[in-house]
């Protein structure tokens, strides 16, 4: 039976890597026998110029028809970027209960850290970042908007069923790991929320005796990414900060242009969405300089998660290859190599 998938390219670069990944998955589709059927939508920040929203309104219900979401990037200049990300992205992670949003990174062979000493093999691990609460929450408002006494207020959320799932999704992922996990806080100065994420962390560990687990605070936790990247292998963190961290360990690895995201309802309920880490690089965009690998392993994700372990392993390998040849890597990588070689030299390992 064909898998639906719902394509939704968005802004800048998005189109540019999605299609991309596209012709990758075609190869990989008949190299491996896959029926992958596509219903594009295009939904960007063109479109809420044009309509006055980002998508239409019954834009999740056509979602809730697909078997998974692969979508690009959104955010271009003149829409604010809350609204882009508002309208657009936030509502599907919530909508479909998307309460995982998995970000591996690793530093393969071919790729220079920015870090002098660091060697392929040093890096490797996974941000398991909350995705439907937290930090990112409605709840707040303005006063007083345009006097000298105008306020913001923004209310973190933190729920024990929000922290639990994902905190035992955590301890579970480690475990097909190293068996090691960590969990990021800052609940010596956030005085509610980060002591009650820190009492489920300790609650739940309590039920994985198998996982050894240590609790960093979010600024140390920064510091020691840079300086003993080595020693992490899978940490769970609130929405925003693993939204940074995830931004960071990639910059570690040497580009945000590989880094790949999996926003995962893990009962299978409702469609799990792909996406690369980055955004829409209004900068590159439209050049087919984009680096396509971010989207691509995503799709490695997708594939995994649809059942297709050996399609997405064979697809990995052909990502870890174009990494190691230097006339395949883009300009975020040092080379000179364009989105169209990548997708060549991809589809040629697929094909061998
Ligand atoms: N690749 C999707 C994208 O454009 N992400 C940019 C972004 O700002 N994401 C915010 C988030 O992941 O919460």
């Amino acid at each position: 039976m064909a898998h639906q998938i719902g394509v939704i390219p968005g802004d800048g670069i998005g189109p540019e890597v999605v299609a991309a990944t596209r012709t990758v998955l075609d190869a990989v589709a008949g190299v491996h026998a896959l029926d992958l059927a596509y219903v594009e939508h295009d939904w960007s920040c063109r479109t809420y110029a044009e309509t006055g929203t980002m998508m239409p309104d019954d834009g999740l219900d056509r979602l809730a028809e697909h078997d998974a979401i692969l979508l690009g990037a959104v955010g271009w200049p003149g829409v604010p970027d809350h609204v882009s990300l508002w309208g657009l992205l936030i509502p599907i992670r919530r909508h479909f209960r998307q309460y995982v949003n998995e970000r591996p990174i690793a530093l393969f062979e071919g790729m220079e850290s920015p870090l002098r000493r660091l060697r392929p093999g040093d890096l490797d691990l996974v941000v398991v970042r909350e995705n439907v609460e937290g930090e990112y929450s409605e709840i707040g408002g303005r006063l007083n908007r345009g006097f000298p006494d105008e306020m913001a207020v923004q209310e973190a959320v933190f729920t024990r069923p929000g922290v639990t799932r994902i905190v035992d999704h955590a301890f579970g992922l480690a475990r097909s790991r190293s068996g090691y996990l960590t969990s990021a806080t800052k609940s010596n100065g956030i005085v509610h929320t980060m002591p009650f994420w820190d009492e489920v962390v300790r609650e739940r560990a309590a039920e994985h005796p198998d996982v050894r687990w240590d609790l960093e605070l979010i600024d140390a936790l920064a510091a020691k990414v840079v300086l003993e990247p080595e020693r992490f292998d899978v940490i769970v963190a609130s929405n925003l900060f693993g939204d940074i961290l995830s931004d960071l360990t990639a910059a570690v690895a040497g580009s945000i242009g590989i880094a790949p995201s999996a926003n995962l309802d893990p009962t299978r309920e409702h469609p799990s969405m792909f996406e690369p880490v980055h955004g829409s690089a209004p900068d590159i965009a439209g050049q087919g300089l984009a680096n396509p690998i971010g989207t691509v392993w995503s799709a490695v994700m997708m594939l995994d998660h649809l059942g297709h372990p050996e399609a997405a392993a064979h697809l990995m390998d052909g990502v870890r290859r174009s990494l190691r040849d230097p006339t395949t890597r883009t300009r975020d990588l040092g080379g000179t190599a364009g989105t169209a070689d990548v997708v060549e030299a991809l589809v040629a390992h697929l094909r061998r």
